[in-house]
């Protein structure tokens, strides 16, 4: 039979298929228990909806269009069957977001949906933060038809083939379903990147309008799953006996626990005691050693602290686990002015040689670090470091004091405000202790809010901070509160924003009430893109364009969406714990408005302990990366 004379897939058969799935628990079953046959015809946006069940994708965020709606239909009644849950959005860019929140808070892999072309761009944008933080999450977006009968409306208007294709293999791994039969192979590439255990990230599938509802006969047995990965690590002994030996070695050794480091708390705090090591946390990496750790030094980098930029600056044997070198975390190179040698332990082989002089532990961090503690433990590598760890303790004393001046200062006479408010960092150490007292995880945006956050979080494990300091991009931390409408156990979670990162997507006002979530957004807002105005200040002594003279209520703003709690933060550190107090008390959403001061008083900010390859810096930094031979 000509495929242009195949018959419809009714409307029936499909929810038979989903109907047969739920009954059963779950894809797997239903094949099993012979409810569903293995060889099964349908469109193809059927069997990629199948193909990801069988991944344990069953949670979608959307935003249709014409060039989604065959996949749209069958997401309808499998939802109506009750095998898949799709959330609708307002803005691709906050969906792309929350489907990476969903991954990184709650560990749940889920897809995006979007129309062809202005959606489809808007996802792939917000896709960069899941690039930069490897987080694994699907994207699946229309694309143009494959017969070329004509220009698609919103397709790029080249006369050029699979563009959509060729820009998101850019970002990420991407896949054309320009062929129907190719759904197998796609997934099997999909279920590697958005899984893959140290390098995972968005995987496009590219859904032209006419594949998605051409049938295709699909083998489900045949479709992938989930992969299932041994944990590596170095074969032998005879790298990790020689790591020993520099860590033996060494007076100064300072670990550097990048992103990577989330989750194995325990094996780098082994690591750390066993060597004798202080340990330098990333943005991202907060909590992996309790903050009170003797050994824990906080955040060392651009911006960094006192203590752990001493720790960097000091090593002279540093080990890195789990990071990339981002400028935010090494000083553009140039963080490690004595280090001699690196301990490098890493997945990524690409990672791993970052450094020069390097002795790279490719693998799994817990097995790796678990295994070099018992070696270092044995030769006791850690006596001899007292003299280094007494000296790196009181720089920790040092920033802790030069944080408490910067919490008790009072409020400031602001010029916009025209009265006393709070500065940031007071008002967000309320708020962060705030979240500890009530269990909540907080969630940053970008700017002053994420540098002054990191800054100040003092966490005791993995998993209460997120803050996306790989892309910084403004709009996610609010955005991100939108996973709690799709997680399987919500968390309360408290959304960090700074006014100029709320309104690039306060679309999650509307989304977040639509789909049950509870949370908080505050909104710190001191009138300013000031983490901009800051660097202008420091690079160029004069700001430019960093702020308006627009006028914005807020509470009256958030208001006006139903279900909605919308309370003033108040002045002062008291009025604040109220506030937030009141907005705990709702059971929704709710949003939290404190004005904060933004001028040249120093107690405002926190410091930048590190150096950066920016603006008119570049010189010098450039100058030393040239001389150093890390
Ligand atoms: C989407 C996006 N656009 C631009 C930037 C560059 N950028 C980084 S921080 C920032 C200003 C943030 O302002 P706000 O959220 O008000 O925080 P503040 O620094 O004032 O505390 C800008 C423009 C970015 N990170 N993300
Ligand atoms: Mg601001």
């Amino acid at each position: 039979m000509n495929m242009l004379e195949r018959l419809q897939v009714a409307e029936s058969h499909l929810r038979q298929r989903a109907r047969a799935v739920a009954e059963s628990g779950g894809l797997e079953a239903a094949l099993a228990k012979g409810k569903i046959r293995k060889l099964v015809e349908c469109t193809l946006s059927e069997a990629l909806v199948l193909g990801l069940l069988k991944q344990g994708v069953s949670k979608y965020f959307a935003i249709f269009g014409h060039g989604s709606t065959e996949l749209g239909n069958v997401l309808r009644v499998y939802e109506e069957e009750g095998v898949t849950r799709t959330l609708n959005c307002r803005n691709e860019v906050e969906m792309a977001h929350a489907a990476t929140a969903l991954r990184w808070q709650y560990g749940e892999l889920s897809a995006v949906v979007t129309s062809i072309g202005p959606g489809a761009l808007q996802a792939f944008a917000g896709s960069l933060a899941a690039a930069s933080n490897g987080v694994g999450v699907y994207h699946i977006y229309g694309d143009e038809t494959t017969y070329g009968e004509g220009y698609n409306m919103q397709q790029v208007p080249k006369e050029e083939q699979g563009l959509f294709g060729r820009i998101t293999a850019l970002l990420g791994q991407s896949y054309v379903l320009h062929t129907p039969e190719g759904l197998r192979d796609a997934l099997r590439r999909g279920a590697l990147c958005v899984n893959h255990p140290y390098r995972a990230g968005p995987f496009y599938l590219l859904l032209p309008l006419n594949t998605q509802p051409a049938r295709v006969t699909v083998n489900l047995s045949a479709l992938p799953e989930q992969p299932q990965l041994p944990k590596l690590a170095p074969a032998g002994d005879i790298e990790l006996a020689r790591a020993a030996e520099l860590i033996g070695g060494a007076a100064r050794v300072a670990i550097k626990a990048g992103g990577g480091t989330r989750g194995h708390d325990a094996a780098v705090r082994r690591l750390a005691e066993a060597s004798g090591a202080a340990v330098v946390l990333s943005p991202g990496s907060t909590g992996v050693l309790p903050d009170a750790h003797p050994q824990n030094m906080h955040v060392g980098g651009s911006k960094g602290s006192i203590s752990g930029n001493y720790a960097m600056g000091e090593a002279e044997l540093l080990i890195v686990i789990g990071s990339r070198a981002v400028c935010q975390a090494d000083c553009s190179g140039i963080g490690y002015k004595k280090a001699r040698a690196v301990i490098n332990i890493n997945g990524d082989f690409a990672d791993a040689l970052h450094y020069n002089n390097t002795l790279a532990l490719s693998g799994d961090i817990g097995i790796i670090c678990a295994r070099l503690a018992e070696r270092v433990a044995a030769s006791r590598a850690a006596d001899g470091k007292a003299a280094w760890l007494a000296a790196c303790a009181g720089k920790k004393m040092e920033w802790q004091a030069f944080k408490q001046q910067r919490f008790d200062c009072p409020p400031l006479q602001d010029e916009v405000w025209q009265r006393p408010v709070l500065t940031q960092p007071a008002a967000i150490k309320v708020v962060a202790d705030f979240a500890r007292q009530i269990g909540a995880a907080k969630l940053f945006d970008a700017g002053d809010v994420q540098a002054n956050g990191f800054q100040i979080v003092e966490d005791d494990r993995t998993g209460d901070t997120y803050t996306e300091s790989g892309a910084s991009y403004m709009g996610f931390a609010v955005s991100g509160l939108l996973a709690g409408g799709h997680a399987a156990v919500p968390r309360y979670s408290i959304a960090f924003t700074g006014d100029g990162s709320f309104m690039m997507n306060p679309q999650v006002l509307i989304d977040a009430v639509e789909h049950g979530v509870r949370g908080m957004i505050v909104i710190f807002d001191n009138r300013r893109m000031a983490a901009i105005t800051g660097l202008q200040l420091a690079q160029y002594n004069a700001d430019f364009r960093t702020n308006d003279g627009v006028a914005v209520d807020y509470l009256q703003l958030a208001a006006a969406v139903e279900g909605v709690r919308a309370l003033h933060g108040g002045y002062n550190a008291a009025a604040l714990r109220q506030a937030l107090d009141e907005a705990h008390a709702h059971d929704g959403l709710s949003v939290v408005h404190v004005p904060v001061y933004a001028g040249p008083d120093e107690r405002a900010g926190l410091g930048a302990w590190g150096q950066w390859n920016v603006g008119n810096w570049c010189e010098g930094v450039q100058a030393e990366w040239v001389r150093q031979d890390l």
